[in-house]
């Protein structure tokens, strides 16, 4: 890392990704985004970050919530992402902070939406008004925006995957059980990372068996979109996901054409007593099942930035396989089982040489499991 920060730039850099924080569930397809401005005395005069999708930038709510604005002479503004240059929902922002007497801008990364992409800082940087540095705390806040920063460079959500099993591996009992596994905090933990996701995505398996809710309910939060991978189109219509009060945020992922068709005309589903509100979307098959990648495409020109699979081993080994997952959670409970369903069933894997090598492992014990996170 260079060393033209100085322990104070991250200081105030660390406060501005905690406010961009508390935006996550709410700015998606846009990005987590937190500013502070600290006078030339150092203290924090202004703060601000993007709050809700569509609204006003964080650099702006920043700069307004300036109260005496003297204050900005000679201040430092810290912003976790660069300040954009185009015109889009709001005004550009870069343009806005040439109208400053700020001294210094201190970016914690180049915004790698195509609109912007380096143009912010070269407009602040023309304009030999202000000192501008970018990549302060790079590492975190590119993480903090993982979502963001992968939907832009491929178009496609962003895919986590949970898996809760036993310390030797299996995720239900030989019955098919599988209440509880992992301990009641992990559960608490998967709740909120609800809210925090685009969607939560499921298989028919699981639909079926455990006939999920997939809300938001042991935490406060933004219920998230569902998303259930029905091949055949055949689950039964009074399933949670299609009836609760969440219905019309259900999306039902097919390759039966045929059936497909037939829920697409307005006049035929009208007719039905259970008659779904959701979406349902046709994707093209491949080896017998629904083409995971194409559902990816699919879900991202429906701008779903990020996904959270709750699959059981069937979908998840699956994804695995043809490499649509960006992020594992595994949570480990300290108990066993020594038959059953096994977390994985086999991910195209049969030599060392081709071992998958997580990068970026990271374990810590929440309540009694252990939970691993690590990145394909
Ligand atoms: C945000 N919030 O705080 C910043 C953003 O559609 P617009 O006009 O809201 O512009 C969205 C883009 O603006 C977004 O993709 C990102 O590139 C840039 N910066 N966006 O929503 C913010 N600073
Ligand atoms: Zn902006």
């Amino acid at each position: 890392m260079s060393n033209k920060f100085t322990e104070d730039d991250f200081r105030w850099m660390k406060q501005a990704i905690e406010l961009a924080d508390r935006g996550r569930g709410y700015v998606a397809p846009n990005p987590l985004v937190g500013c502070i401005i600290v006078s030339s005395e150092g203290n924090v005069v202004g703060e601000g970050f993007h709050e809700r999708y569509g609204q006003a930038h964080a650099e702006i709510n920043a700069i307004n919530s300036v109260r005496d604005k003297s204050e900005l002479i000679d201040a430092t503004m810290y912003v976790t992402l660069e300040p954009c240059s185009h015109t889009g929902k709001t005004p550009s922002c870069a343009k806005e902070i040439l109208d400053l007497p700020l001294k210094r801008i201190v970016i914690g990364m180049q915004d790698p939406n195509p609109l912007v992409n380096g143009e912010g800082v070269a407009i602040l940087k023309k304009s030999n008004r202000f000192k501008v540095e970018t990549g302060c705390m790079e590492r975190e806040v590119r993480r903090q925006n993982e979502a963001f920063v992968h939907y832009m460079r491929f178009q496609k959500p962003f895919v986590t995957l949970k898996i809760a099993q036993t310390v030797d591996g299996y995720v239900a009992a030989p019955d098919g059980n599988s209440k509880w596994i992992s301990c009641e905090e992990s559960r608490k933990k998967v709740h909120e990372w609800r809210s925090y996701y685009d969607a939560v995505m499921v298989g028919r398996n699981t639909a079926q068996i455990d006939n999920p809710n997939l809300t938001v309910r042991h935490v406060e939060g933004r219920q998230p979109r569902r998303i259930v991978i029905d091949g055949d189109l055949s689950l039964p219509a009074n399933l949670n996901v299609f009836t609760d009060q969440h219905e019309q945020k259900t999306i039902v992922l097919t390759h039966n054409k045929e059936k497909y068709e037939q829920t697409a005309d307005p006049m035929l589903q009208l007719l039905k007593s259970d008659y779904f509100r959701g979406e349902t979307v046709l994707v093209s098959k491949k080896e017998g099942h629904t083409d995971l990648n194409h559902a990816m495409e699919l879900l991202g020109e429906m701008q779903i930035t990020s996904i959270l699979v709750e699959a059981g081993s069937q979908l998840a080994s699956a994804m695995i396989k043809d490499n649509v997952v960006d992020k594992l959670h595994v949570f480990i409970a300290p108990k066993l089982l020594g038959g059953g369903t096994r977390s994985l069933l086999g991910v195209g894997r049969d030599r060392m040489e081709d071992i998958l090598d997580l990068h970026d492992a990271n374990w810590e014990q929440v309540g009694s499991d252990m939970l691993l996170t690590g990145y394909f």
